[in-house]
């Protein structure tokens, strides 16, 4: 019998590349890779066994700071190919890195299907309010009234609500949480890594640089946490929670789960078995093509 090696404790240090994030002095988004590792380190991941897709944005960037598998993608299509990882492969944890342009702008039809048919994957959604990338123009979840490189006389577009809308939608869970509280951050990602189903965290996340509306000091002001017996599994007060935003209204929490609702995956019982490479996908050219269906 072959003797088992013992596993050396996991920490920061193999979630950490040699090369550094390039984000500017001060954003928030480095207190989301920071509380992400965090989580992957509490819960005792392998880099092997985490795969973190991207769009594009400076959010989307973060796979190259995460020793773990990961890709890069194209702007708001992180969420099928993270379905597609997911699918292929579902001993892997999938984690989703997004902006607000990337999820709620051009790949916000990708959250609708990835909600409704409950992808066992975790959605970071980095809601700066701006399109930091390109340089600060109004995103889809910029507040009414502001001054943006688009918008020089204010927004006068009402901003998207992601989580009214993944509720509606159909997710599992719907969280938000703070770059600026990473204590809450880490744990909010450990459960929704936990959780069997698609988790958004729509995370509050300064861009020091190009929004200097929504900063630190802003959201440290607005949000507050939800209270100690709050039921996540009502939807209609999640809902009605959600509709909030302003001055001590910006719940931090798991607003909504649904601990019974089917995954994707539990429709293809053979792709949780065992992953699709092991799977013998020849076609039999003699077999009519229902055997396959
Ligand atoms: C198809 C396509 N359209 C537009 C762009 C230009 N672009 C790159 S990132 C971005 C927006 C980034 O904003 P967000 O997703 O909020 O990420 P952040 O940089 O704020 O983290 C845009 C419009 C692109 N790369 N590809
Ligand atoms: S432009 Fe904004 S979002 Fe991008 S790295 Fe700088 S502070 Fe962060
Ligand atoms: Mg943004």
């Amino acid at each position: 019998m072959s003797e088992q090696l013992p596993v050396a404790p996991v920490t920061m240090k193999d979630f950490t590349t040699e090369n550094k994030p390039d984000w500017c002095p001060g954003c928030g988004d480095f207190g989301i890779l920071n509380s992400l590792k965090k989580a992957l380190v509490d819960m005792q991941k392998q880099p092997h066994e985490v795969t973190v897709i991207a769009g594009i944005g400076c959010s989307s960037k973060l796979p190259h700071w995460l020793n773990a598998y990961g890709f890069h993608t194209l702007h708001g299509r992180a969420l099928p190919i993270a379905t597609a990882a997911r699918l292929a492969n579902t001993k892997n944890d999938v984690i989703v890195i997004s902006g607000d342009g990337d999820g709620y702008g051009i790949g916000v039809g990708h959250l609708v299907h990835a909600a409704r048919r409950n992808v066992n994957i975790t959605m970071l959604a980095h809601n700066n309010q701006i399109y930091g990338l390109t340089t600060g123009q109004a995103s889809p979840t910029t507040d009414l009234g502001h001054k943006t490189k688009t918008t020089p006389k204010g927004n006068f577009e009402a901003p998207l609500n992601p989580m009214t809308l993944a509720i509606a939608c159909g997710a599992g869970m719907v969280a938000r949480s703070s770059a600026g509280d990473p204590k809450h951050l880490t744990e909010t990602i450990k459960e929704a890594m936990q959780y069997k189903g698609f988790a958004l965290i729509d995370i509050l996340q300064p861009c020091v640089t190009f929004n200097k509306i929504n900063t630190y000091a802003w959201y440290k002001d607005q949000a507050v946490k939800l209270p100690a017996d709050w039921d996540p599994t009502n939807k209609a007060k999640a809902f009605e929670m959600a509709l909030k935003w302003g001055h001590n209204d910006i719940a931090l929490g798991t607003l909504y789960k649904d601990t019974k609702l089917p995954t994707l995956e539990d429709a293809y019982p053979w792709l949780v078995e065992k992953p699709l490479i092991h799977h013998d996908l020849r076609v039999d050219v003699t077999k009519s093509l229902h055997t396959y269906l």
